[in-house]
């Protein structure tokens, strides 16, 4: 009878979650009102703050000084360490002198690549209200009553800390012992009140700072209950970007690329969660959560990182800077024009204060400069920037033979088919259905002899049953998440009653990774790989789809602390199983939808669940923008969009925007129309093969643009003011963007649009710079555009997939600009030269390059080829500087 009960309260969840209609249920998910620390915080009023440094405590080395804060209202001390970092990047943690028990801090190594470098900073000046330290050519400022911190760039201000005043720090504290029952007032406001008094006294001279607000000590959402075992223990402070008007990053949002004030809406939240049919252009938090923020202007380009994990919100503001706080600590900025700041508040719920400052001062500086933190985007494996075929489901083994030969029989090259949930044996991840996928090692080499792989899709709840031995090992070894009371946790999730491994536990992690040896995963071969979905983590029956904050993790972490790590972890711990069931021999490629800061160094994400809508496709760039900003650089959205049934030309319009995106694949939900695109009507078909074939030219493109990003950190898809740090205009366009800084790429995504205005950007092309130009773009038609100046490698014999295209020659497509030059990873001086680029030495291959089509040139060109290449054709076209692809 129970066992009824369960199961039909288990499907009830899960129609519900899908026959829920047409958009996000916000019911489901908090608002800052909603939320006690949210709350709190954004109540501060600036210009208030209690915090002075005392000077007394002051400790001074070559790169670090470290000082006492003092909360004057509560007697509670606070201690500051602000250190210079190499590449022009500085500091600041704040974190209690005295705390009852550590603080959480994400361990070193697994987000921070490694301990940062440290610079030296030189005491410049050292006066009774302030310290001035030298960091490179930048002066960072001290000042001490109220407490402040001031970034200057040669003779710029560009980021304050604490120039609101809105830092706010709830000390661990002790919890007050309950009232006897019969003494409990009938208020319990009143009572809660009371309980809060009493235990602060007990803290000798330290005073309460927060006792009448609500929310400090449990919280009730919706029929949840947080019990808050550790009380009040959230962060939070300003930073503010004085001079600047525009600030971009903070993933995930469906929102603009530009981030908007959050006058009238909610701060931008950064909570990973699983949002169903999520709403576009608000800040509600979405799958992932990054927490960098990059401030641009023409002079700079300057930002932060936030290395907190916990739920985080964030505060816009467009205001204007105090000149005269400038002028008083460092004589900068005179005159009468109004200087424009962003100001920005930030606040999580535990863990302490540690901003990374960014300097720049140019964009591809403070890329850099994040990547020296948390890494940069490895160099995907071939396979993995080609085309991408999936669907939830690939029914069986017919399905899948069907959908590869179909794709060749219609001259549809495509790397990589995938299988979502359907393909296990009951939810059960690391098996097969064995009567739909009786052999899938036969059906993996089917598609392997052409070059082509298969994805599978491993989720992290396990289902428990003692039958399934995944589950049963995690259980044996006690590595599962424990509840608030110390007892495995329990969910819902697809497989019915769940758990989920710890993987904050990084012998957990090994465990995990172990499941990817051929001899664990059954059916398993080296040309199958792997995606981590619901790993935020998603809990149907959980608050706001997700775990309670008190489930605990290893080390006595509480799920409050790291939640935002979750679903980075489990992605690092399958790349890890990729790559120890090769002996490291074997580049992974894992798709993540939950992530944080540095997964970029795993694999790729997606935007998870969009709608097949044309507002849908839009957004799709602004939100992978974004991403490349925050540094997850392998990124892409589905296409076709999950939701719904896109009609054909919104599907051909997709198809072609994808196939300009970082990570290019198609995917649809199980109660959609079947759409692999040679089910598509004749017209949309060919337009659709185009743009997937064209994909497949522009591959060696596509892989030398990732490798500069792994060697650089750079974008890959990037905003125009990347390339053109000084033109405004670009600073709030995100309808169009660059690869690299060669191609100009203008996705169609209105309905029924045969052109489109089209912004080229500088002084060397032949649409006349700096202004829009209109130009054609009927449904067969791509807006993108090769840029005067550039090299673009492609390989124009388009084959089944792309390692069967290997070993091809490329076609070098020169653009020259109005001097005749151009520039590119093969053209140098003139001289074309070929050489291996792996430092190591290996990967040598046979290609070779038959053709240079030189677009621009009036006359023959004297080209010196090394003898290193055969080149057997040459074309030169008029002169025209701006090439149309
Ligand atoms: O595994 C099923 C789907 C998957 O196809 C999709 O891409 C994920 O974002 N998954 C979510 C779970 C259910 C979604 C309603």
């Amino acid at each position: 009878m129970a066992a009824t009960t369960i199961r039909l309260s288990y499907y009830l969840c899960c129609l519900l979650l899908i026959v829920q209609v047409h958009s996000v249920n916000r019911d489901n998910f908090k608002t800052c009102d909603q939320s006690g620390f949210c709350k709190r915080h954004r109540s501060m009023q600036p210009g208030n703050s209690p915090y002075i440094v005392l000077m007394d405590s002051l400790k001074i080395s070559s790169s670090q000084i470290s000082v006492q804060l003092l909360n004057t209202k509560t007697n509670v001390r606070l201690v500051l360490d602000l250190y210079g970092l190499q590449g022009n990047t500085a500091r600041v943690k704040i974190n209690e002198l005295e705390p009852l028990k550590p603080r959480y801090e994400i361990p070193v190594g697994d987000v921070l690549i490694g301990e940062p470098k440290q610079q030296d900073l030189k005491v410049l000046d050292k006066g009774a209200g302030s310290i001035t330290l030298g960091l490179e050519d930048n002066k960072i400022v001290v000042s001490y009553s109220p407490f402040r911190i001031d970034f200057i760039a040669g003779e710029e201000p560009v980021v304050s800390i604490n120039a609101q005043g809105l830092l706010k720090f709830e000390h661990f504290r002790k919890k007050p012992e309950a009232q006897p029952e019969e003494q409990a007032p009938a208020n319990p406001i009143e009572g809660e009140e009371k309980k809060e008094e009493e235990g602060e006294k007990k803290e000798e001279e330290k005073k309460p700072d927060n006792e009448e607000e609500p929310g400090l000590w449990e919280e009730t959402y919706k029929s949840f209950h947080d019990p808050k075992p550790n009380g009040p223990a959230s962060v939070g402070i300003d930073v503010s970007f004085p001079g600047f008007e525009n600030v971009y990053g903070i993933p995930e949002h469906a929102e603009s690329m530009a981030l908007k004030t959050t006058k009238d809406t909610d701060p931008y939240r950064l909570f990973n969660l699983d949002v169903f049919e999520y709403e576009l252009y608000n800040p509600m938090a979405l799958y992932g959560s990054v927490p960098v923020m990059w401030a641009h202007n023409e002079k700079s380009t300057v930002g932060i990182y936030w290395n907190n994990a916990a739920e985080t919100w964030i505060d816009i503001r467009s205001t204007t800077a105090d000149k005269n706080f400038f002028s008083k600590i460092a004589d900068l900025v005179k005159g009468n024009t109004e200087m424009a700041q962003m100001d920005t508040h930030w606040f999580s719920e535990s863990g302490v204060v540690d901003i990374f400052v960014m300097l720049g001062p140019r964009p591809k500086d403070v890329f850099k400069q994040y990547a020296a933190l948390t890494g940069s985007t490895e160099l995907p494996p071939l396979f993995a920037i080609a085309y991408h075929q999936c669907r939830w489901n690939y029914n069986d083994q017919d399905d899948v033979k069907n959908v590869d030969a179909n794709m060749d029989s219609f001259d549809i090259p495509y790397d990589v088919i995938w299988l979502d949930i359907e393909h296990t044996n009951g939810k059960r991840y690391f098996t097969w259905d064995a009567h739909k996928f009786p052999s899938s090692k036969d059906m993996i080499n089917g598609v392997a002899v052409k070059g082509r792989k298969m994805v599978t899709i491993v989720d992290p709840h396990l289902k428990r049953d003692d039958n399934y031995n995944v589950y049963t090992d995690a259980k044996n070894r006690d590595m599962m998440v424990k509840g608030g009371g110390g007892e495995e946790y329990e969910g819902w999730c697809w497989p019915g009653s769940s758990s989920w491994p710890d993987f904050i536990n990084p012998e957990v992690r090994n465990w995990w990774a172990s499941k990817f040896q051929y001899s664990e995963y059954g059916g398993s071969t080296p040309d199958l790989y792997i995606w981590n979905d619901m790993n935020e983590p998603s809990v149907f029956n959980g608050p706001e789809i997700t775990f309670h904050k008190d489930v605990q993790h290893y080390g006595g972490t509480e799920n409050r602390d790291v939640h935002n790590l979750y679903g980075f972890y489990v992605q690092k711990a399958t790349a890890e199983g990729i790559l120890m069931r090769s002996n490291n021999e074997q580049r992974p490629f894992v798709l993540t939808r939950a992530f944080f800061a540095g997964s970029q160094r795993f694999g790729a994400v997606w935007t998870g669940d969009n709608m097949g809508e044309w507002s849908h496709l839009k957004v799709s760039n602004p939100m992978l923008l974004t991403l490349n900003l925050a540094g997850i650089t392998f990124s892409g959205a589905d296409v076709g969009g999950f939701f719904r049934n896109p009609d054909h030309e919104l599907q051909t319009r997709w198809y072609q925007a994808g196939s300009f995106q970082p990570f290019f694949r198609a995917h649809a939900h199980i109660d959609t129309k079947r759409r692999e695109p040679f089910l598509l009507p004749e017209e949309n078909m060919k337009i659709v093969r185009e743009a997937i074939r064209k994909r497949y030219t522009y591959l060696p493109f596509w892989y030398t643009l990732f490798y500069h990003g792994f060697r650089s950190g750079e974008t890959v898809m990037s905003p125009l003011w990347v390339t053109y740090p000084e033109d405004k205009s670009t600073f709030e366009m995100d309808d169009e963007y660059l690869l690299g800084s060669s191609l100009l790429v203008k996705p169609i995504t209105e309905q029924g649009s045969v052109g489109t205005s089209v912004y080229f950007p500088g002084k060397d092309e032949s649409y006349a710079g700096s202004q829009n130009t209109y130009v054609n773009a009927p449904l067969d038609k791509i807006p993108v555009f090769q840029r005067g100046g550039s090299i673009v490698p492609r390989k124009m014999r388009v084959r089944r997939s792309s390692s069967l295209m290997a070993s091809d020659p490329f076609t070098l497509i020169i653009c020259l600009d109005k001097q005749g030059e151009a520039s590119g990873d093969f053209f140098k001086n003139n001289i074309l030269q070929s050489s291996n680029a792996d430092p190591s030495g290996k990967g040598s291959t046979k290609e070779w390059v038959e053709k240079l089509i030189i677009v621009g040139y009036p006359k023959l060109p004297q080209v010196s080829i090394s003898q290193l290449m055969a080149i057997h054709s040459l074309y030169i076209t008029a002169m025209i500087v701006t090439a149309e692809c």
